[in-house]
């Protein structure tokens, strides 16, 4: 009867999982418990047996792995020991970044990895530079418009966003983050999500599917997933390492890590999409170079505002003739039906 009972419950799980993606193609979730870190956290330990590892400054207490607590100068990880050979997945993060610092004067957030690299310090949110693989950023704090600000320049960056601001990074190794720019260089999606010192709980979505990355949150307590930013094309090898990272520099936050969720997803693909989809080696973007040219590759160039007024006012002249033109007719006509 129990059995009966457990094979109801585990076959209503998979119902509850099993969704349509936005091709319509029929999934099926499966947590990974390897994959996943959840209380109590039995996963993290010292020993090698354990399927975690813990870095700098992180912590492990009964509610939460703090990455990073709220103070200067600190940086903090957690890795997962082993490479994960999924093809299609789905990783469920739940965070909670939180700390005295009043509006914009607290930093520097923290990052979900997936990379061919683990366990390396470094100034990428906690996580080393020229990094391979794909990076998911909660970054609380707005460098650039503070650099600009400090300046005292006139010039407004060309997309002004809203902190916090969740950014994905695809690097292949030879890629720097620029972190007085908040990584706008490089970034391949991302939106604003006003996640710190909130009382109820705070997502992040990561999910891979047939090389379509889709990042959502649920962030206002609705239980709700916000699309943030849905990319096909992004070719991520296999064997990579999840992990997730914080930093804080003179300002700070507790930046706490409450579970990471790793999900399988059963795809069922066509013979075709199997042939179609080789192995990949390097991390790449279709369609996209991973490093544009700040200046030139947000909003318009100066020759293309140059040939958008040029034309506009050719366009407003020609009307203008043509109206003239219309006009003149009409009042001929007129004036031939009064005499
Ligand atoms: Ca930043």
């Amino acid at each position: 009867m129990a059995r009966m009972m457990v094979a109801t419950y585990l076959m209503f799980i998979a119902y509850l999982h099993s969704s349509l993606s936005d091709d319509g193609h029929e999934m099926e979730e499966f947590l990974k418990r390897e994959y996943s870190l959840t209380k109590p956290y039995q996963a993290i330990g010292v020993s090698g047996s354990s399927h975690w590892e813990l870095m700098g400054d992180a912590m492990v207490t009964t509610d939460q792995v703090r990455l990073t607590p709220d103070m200067q100068s600190k940086q903090g990880a957690v890795w997962s020991r082993m490479p994960c050979h999924l093809k299609d997945w789905e990783l469920q993060v739940h965070f909670k970044i939180h700390g005295q610092g009043k509006k914009n004067l607290n930093g520097d957030g923290l990052a979900v990895w997936y990379t061919k690299e683990r366990m390396q310090k470094g100034p990428v949110f906690g996580n080393k530079d020229f990094f391979t693989g794909l990076g998911v950023f909660v970054d609380t704090y707005p460098n650039e418009e503070k650099h600009i600000e400090a300046q005292k320049k006139r010039y407004t960056p060309r997309t002004q966003r809203i902190f916090p601001y969740v950014l994905a990074m695809v690097g292949n190794g030879s890629i720097t983050y620029d972190h007085e720019r908040d990584g706008r260089p490089t970034e391949i999606g991302g939106c604003n999500a006003m996640v710190r010192n909130l009382k109820h709980d705070t997502f992040l979505f990561i999910r891979y599917v047939r090389r379509r990355l889709t990042v959502m949150i649920d962030i206002d307590g609705q239980h709700e997933w916000r699309d943030c930013l849905d990319i096909p094309g992004v070719r991520l090898p296999m064997g990579y390492y999840f992990g997730a990272s914080a930093i804080t520099g003179d300002l700070s936050d507790n930046h706490d890590l409450i579970s990471l969720k790793l999900y399988q997803l059963t795809v069922l693909r066509s013979k075709q999409e199997e042939e179609d989809e080789e192995e990949v080696t390097i991390p790449s973007v279709d369609n996209m170079e991973l490093h544009r040219n700040y200046y030139e590759g947000e909003g318009m160039s100066g020759i293309a505002i140059f040939f958008t007024v040029l034309f506009s006012m050719l366009g407003l002249f020609l009307l203008i003739v043509v109206g003239l033109v219309v006009y003149s007719h009409w009042n001929e006509s007129r004036r031939k039906r009064f005499y």
